[in-house]
């Protein structure tokens, strides 16, 4: 009797990335070139376990179970394209001093307002509590400047798949209004979801800059 076919489970899809450098401030960054990824979202939501599932690898950013834990910007050069990722510090851990909510802000706004290169960013939420204030504040900062979102609903695992599908679903239908923003789950802990969000990455890091005049380096200010 034939064997029955058996779907062989693919590799699951990788990126090759390298640490690049940390920055404090914004003139600490690379060079404004290529196109970038940002992951952003509230401390503790999972973007760096999130970046650790794309790679890997678990050494690639660091992780904690104490929020706030990434407190510079990290950089990633992404092999085989001109583009990298960066690992943004998380924002609204409650417990975080002042101070330090302070250079948060300072850090992730300049970055957020200067760089040219920004091409994506992937605004990691913990899927028991999406669309909380600051989610909501990037949403609409990244509306008008046409960047495109995607919001992934980490730590899916901790939900039934019924479960999942309506917070999916709810999400869905609160950002409708916003062409740009896709909606997805993702489990930094099993790889739900890790080829969905590769597709977007590869296709957000695509050089596009063939395409488009020069830009200058000047800014404003
Ligand atoms: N169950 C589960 N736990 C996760 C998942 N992703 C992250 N975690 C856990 O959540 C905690 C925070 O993860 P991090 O990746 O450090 O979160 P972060 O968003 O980078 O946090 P900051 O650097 O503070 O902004 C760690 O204990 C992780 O192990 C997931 O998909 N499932
Ligand atoms: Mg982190």
């Amino acid at each position: 009797m034939p064997e029955r076919a058996q779907t062989r489970q693919a590799d699951p899809p990788r990126l090759d990335v390298s640490f690049i450098k940390s920055a404090a401030r914004l003139d600490q960054c690379p060079p404004d070139e290529g196109p970038e990824v940002a992951f952003a979202g509230r401390s503790n939501a999972g973007k760096s376990s999130v970046l650790n599932r794309l790679t890997g690898s678990r050494r690639t950013a660091k992780v904690s179970k104490q929020p706030g834990r990434t407190q510079l910007l990290n950089f990633f050069a992404v092999q085989g394209t001109s583009g990298r990722l960066v690992d943004l510090p998380g924002y609204g851990y409650a417990k975080a001093e002042r101070s330090a909510q302070a250079s948060w802000q300072q850090s992730v706004n300049d970055y957020l307002s200067h760089r040219e290169s920004l091409a994506g960013m992937v605004l990691v939420m913990d899927i028991r509590h999406p669309l909380q204030p600051f989610d909501e504040e990037l949403i609409q900062w990244a509306h008008p400047s046409e960047l495109p979102v995607l919001i992934l609903l980490n730590k899916a695992d901790k939900l039934k798949r019924g479960a999942q599908g309506k917070v999916l679903s709810a999400v869905r239908r609160s950002v409708k209004a916003y062409p740009l923003i896709q909606v997805q789950t993702f489990s930094a802990q099993t790889g739900q979801g890790v080829t969905e969000l590769v597709a977007t990455l590869k296709s957000w890091l695509k050089d596009e800059t063939a395409n488009e005049p020069t830009s200058t380096t000047e800014k404003a200010g």
